[in-house]
């Protein structure tokens, strides 16, 4: 009854230690050290290489350490037969949350612009924007679209939120399905991607959609690369339909050197750090769920293998 860590980063050993403190008597592996692998029924992954999950007979359940499982799916080899489940955590969304909110009032006071200016020693005033000037959009209202639907409206912006069923948020429109779509988009100034990456929402941010929002528009991807198409996004900045894009999550992590998002002016990038699981907080509903993996109960945060999220 013992669980193995897969990652492919330098986090192996911080989770391993969280896990051991919290749990000294269950056995717990990194999947580079010797490991009985007959006796592995749980493994916690992140981004694993393809194939590392076939050698384990005994598995039960893959829990990712975040909140995406998108990665899961794309191994054609992963047992995905078996019980997959996800991190939904207040850290992870309050995280997000500040996140997006820091880079919308980057974009409404133009502080990118300013240290670029600063950078080339140019004193230029901007005519700055309010938080009563834009709406912003959610594509994606689950646990992180959730919670930073709720802390847009208490900084009091005007917020609407886009989800697969119709959501009761306080002070926020609700739309849902493809039929809501264009209505969303059209009323959209600032649109935040929050939404997992499955077959129905790969490719979503295309130029198709970028056009339906209103001239002018902003766009930050919090979610996962495979969203976006990059060159759409390029045309529709370079075109000056969008006036820029804040973007943490790329196709290729980390975003290739060569790659034009590096140079462009209106691109913001950070290296996939909006909000990153906190071991101290997670493993606690590891190990709930691996006791009930073993007493044969339901697992917590449970990812739909219809919905792929
Ligand atoms: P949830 O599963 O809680 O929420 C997903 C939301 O997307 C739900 O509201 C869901 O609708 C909606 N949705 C899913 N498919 C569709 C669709 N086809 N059409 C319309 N709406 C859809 O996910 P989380 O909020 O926990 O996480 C979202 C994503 O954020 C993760 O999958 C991950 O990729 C990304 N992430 C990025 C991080 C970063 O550092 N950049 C950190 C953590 C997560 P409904 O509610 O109706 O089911
Ligand atoms: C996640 C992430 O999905 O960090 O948790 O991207």
């Amino acid at each position: 009854m013992s669980i193995v860590i897969v990652r492919q980063d330098d986090k192996i050993d911080i989770w391993k230690q969280a896990l051991q403190k919290e749990a000294p008597d269950v056995p717990i592996y990194g999947y580079l050290e010797e490991h009985p692998r007959d006796a592995i029924d749980m493994a916690l992954v992140w981004k694993h290489p393809r194939g590392s999950l076939k050698p384990y007979p005994n598995l039960k359940c893959i829990a990712s350490s975040g909140a995406g499982v998108d990665f899961i799916f794309e191994d054609d080899t992963a047992p995905t037969q078996l019980p997959i489940t996800r991190v939904v955590d207040p850290y992870l969304a309050s995280d997000m949350s500040e996140h997006v909110i820091g880079v919308i009032f980057a974009y409404l006071k133009h502080l990118n612009q300013y240290k670029i200016d600063q950078h080339n020693r140019v004193w230029r005033p901007l005519a700055y924007h309010r938080i009563s000037d834009f709406k912003v959009g959610i594509l994606g209202l689950g646990a992180l679209g959730g919670l930073l639907a709720d802390d847009l409206v208490r900084f009091g912006f005007r917020v609407q939120g886009w989800s697969r069923s119709k959501k009761e948020i306080d002070q926020v429109e609700s739309f849902s399905g493809r039929v809501d779509l264009p209505r969303f988009l059209s009323s959209t100034e600032i649109l935040v991607c929050l939404l997992p990456l499955t077959e129905d929402t790969k490719e979503i941010l295309d130029k198709e959609l970028f056009g339906q929002l209103p001239k002018g528009a902003y766009v930050i991807n919090v979610a996962r690369g495979g969203h976006l198409v990059d060159a759409d996004l390029m045309e529709m900045l370079d075109n000056d339909h969008l006036s820029g894009a804040a973007l943490d999550v790329f196709h290729i992590e980390p975003l290739p050197t060569e790659h034009p998002f590096w140079a462009h002016p209106k691109v913001h990038i950070s290296p996939h750090y909006a909000s990153v699981s906190d071991t101290d907080s997670v493993v606690p509903q590891i190990l709930e769920n691996h006791q009930r993996l073993l007493a044969g109960r339901p697992l917590k945060n449970r990812v739909s293998i219809t919905t792929g999220y």
